[in-house]
């Protein structure tokens, strides 16, 4: 690393810090000094690291051709998608297309993903979880947020594709986003990051604005009812009893500039007690906006919601894997606090006040954002400003030891989300953590403006934090859940199940109603079911293609030239797509994806009349 480099990094650092000092971040001169060079002691945890396996510690090396042991499952932020990681050799396996459209599949051109998105064509996915059973992934499904759109989206992971995908009404900027751990996932809580008038009345004053913490059916993907709040609602947790969800709020103020947000001293954890949420909507408790039933949750109003009071501007909430406490991660504050659950309830019963929930606020560092947990008494919290992941001890912390830090570890840079090995579930299992850093800088060869993605794997297995992988990544790596390859692997197919699509094609032809024509096709390698179709100009034209193939790998594509149509079908999977055949000619219909050694003659004429 030249002079030069450090010498570009420290500026960079530097206005990035004005620019939050601007913001109000109550952070000091002092937040300048640490690790704004690259140390010589980092650069020798790099070679060290550089083996594979280190004495006592367990290996990193995947070699070719063996199997990763888990799955990581990544938001793609405003790239809309989702996509599927091996841990812990960081291989990307899959890119799940979600909220985007993505041509290598067809999903957004086809008429099965044109139902799911209804038109719309961007997403930012900001939240993936898994579906869980008694506190862990069940395996079946992941969902996700939309912050862009608002809507919730539901991943299978039998066949890792969408299936089902909902808009959130009087909702704006869907964040928080996490579903019922206990004793399974029937809701899920999703919430409003955006206050806006309920009714969306843009005459409404700034003191009618809300935020809303929303219930989903997971099953159904059907909203349940949603908590109407003064507080914005950022990120969300649900307990491990099936009792709370909670939300960090940091703009309580209903501030609609940045000081106005940043006014208060102190800003909330809210936690929706459940029972009485059920019970509100027993009693009909609710009214009907547009469609949905919203509960009135506001200060005073009603005692579905405590406010816990927490320093201003909180971000994450993260709750440990024995269920016992929410760390609650302070951005504005170098602390995070830490609520005691079993207080909640003595909370909701009125036998303390809310504030005596929180048992402990240890200092963590500059702009602690989330937190995730080894299983083994330590949290692992991403401090932001300071570009560390910083280990500490929670019990430590609880007994009132102000800085329990056991370990921190320098990441490059700007840390957003981090997340452990089944870290959401009460089976975590401390082995793997991986960084996502917002900005990688000068980190790699220069590449223009915009530079790639930084990701970092660390091993959490020892009492150190030790930097197993460092290596670029698509925009943008926002969250991520981790889960053993036992839980997810049994559960995926090879093959579509044929016959659960209705449209499903065992034989080839082409029927015509008026100027309606379908065209169904079974595609078996290298060959579809027809050579030639005849169109009429005008003619509303539906192809329907079944792949006929049932071994697995042997996905055949569809595209037709100059009509701006392609998409993918593996084994036994039906898609249709729709166009009008506005432009008279021969056009060939071609398969897209490497099926056959005579792949490339795998085609058909498309003969449209004037
Ligand atoms: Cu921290 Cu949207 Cu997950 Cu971003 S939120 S970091
Ligand atoms: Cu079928 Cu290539
Ligand atoms: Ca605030």
């Amino acid at each position: 690393m030249s002079d030069k480099k450090i010498g570009n990094k420290k500026i960079d650092r530097r206005s990035l810090l004005k620019f939050l000092g601007v913001a109000g971040a109550a952070a000091g001169a002092s937040v300048m000094v640490p690790n704004s060079v690259i140390s010589e002691s980092k650069k020798m945890m790099f070679a060290k690291a550089e083996g594979g396996e280190e004495k006592g510690r367990q290996s990193y090396e995947v070699k070719p051709g063996e199997y990763d042991d888990y799955y990581g499952f990544w938001s793609g932020g405003h790239s809309g998608e989702l996509r599927v990681l091996g841990i812990p050799s960081m291989r990307e396996l899959k890119r799940i297309p979600v909220f985007n459209i993505d041509c290598g599949s067809g999903w957004g051109i086809t008429n099965e993903s044109k139902k799911l998105l209804k038109g719309l064509t961007v997403g930012d996915t900001h939240h993936v979880h898994g579906s869980y059973k008694d506190g862990t992934y069940d395996g079946k499904y992941l969902f996700v947020n939309d912050k862009i759109n608002a809507r919730i989206a539901r991943v299978r992971i039998d066949y890792m594709e969408t299936d089902a995908m909902i808009d959130i009404p009087n909702a704006q900027g869907l964040h928080g986003t996490f579903p019922q751990r206990y004793p399974k996932t029937e809701w899920l809580v999703t919430n409003t990051e955006f206050q806006i008038p309920v009714p969306n009345n843009p005459g409404a004053p700034q003191n009618e604005y809300y935020g809303l913490h929303t219930i989903v059916d997971a099953e159904k993907m059907a909203v349940v009812c949603q908590i109407m709040v003064e507080e914005n609602l950022d990120l969300a947790a649900t307990d491990y009893q099936g009792k709370y969800s909670m939300s960090t709020s940091y703009n309580s103020e209903q501030g609609v500039t940045i000081s106005e947000m940043l006014a208060a001293d102190h800003d909330y954890l809210l936690v929706f007690n459940w029972e009485r949420i059920r019970e509100a909507l027993r009693k009909n408790n609710y009214k009907m906006i547009n469609g949905v039933k919203v509960i009135d949750g506001r200060r005073g109003k009603s005692d579905i919601v405590l406010r816990i009071p927490v320093p201003k501007n909180p971000h994450g909430v993260n709750v440990s894997p024995d269920g016992k406490y929410a760390v609650c991660s302070g951005k504005v504050s170098p602390t995070c606090s830490v609520v005691e659950i079993a207080k909640i309830d003595q909370a909701f019963a009125g036998k303390i006040k809310p504030e005596e929930c929180v048992v402990a606020q240890p200092e963590i560092g500059l702009g602690p954002l989330h937190t995730t947990f080894d299983g083994r008494g330590n949290a692992i919290t991403s401090v932001f400003i300071d570009s560390t992941n910083v280990k500490w001890d929670l019990e430590r912390a609880i007994k009132g030891e102000k800085k329990p830090i056991v370990d921190v570890l320098d990441v490059h840079y700007q840390v957003g989300h981090i997340m452990a090995t089944m870290a959401e579930t009460k089976e975590a299992d401390g082995r793997w953590l991986i960084s996502l850093n917002k900005m990688s800088k000068d980190r790699f060869i220069n590449v223009g403006p915009l530079k790639p993605e930084c990701e970092q794997l660390v091993d959490i297995s020892g009492e150190k934090l030790r930097i197993v992988h460092d290596g670029t990544t698509y925009i943008e790596p926002h969250d991520c859940i981790m889960v053993r390859r036992d839980v997810i692997e049994p559960k995926v197919k090879h093959r579509y199940d044929m016959f659960e699509h209705p449209l499903a094609v065992t034989k080839s032809g082409v029927e015509r109603k008026g100027k309606d024509v379908t065209v169904s096709l079974t595609a078996n390698a290298p060959v579809y079911g027809l050579q030639e179709v005849k169109l009429k100009k005008g003619d509303r034209v539906t192809v329907i293609v079944t792949n006929h193939d049932e071994i697995s790998d042997l996905t055949h594509g569809f595209a037709l030239t100059n009509y701006n149509i392609n998409f993918i079908v593996s084994p036994f999977q039906t898609k249709s797509v729709t166009f009008t055949a506005d432009k008279p000619g021969v056009y060939w219909a071609y398969c897209t994806n490497f099926c056959h050694a005579l792949h490339l003659e795998m085609r058909m004429r498309f003969i449209v009349e004037a």
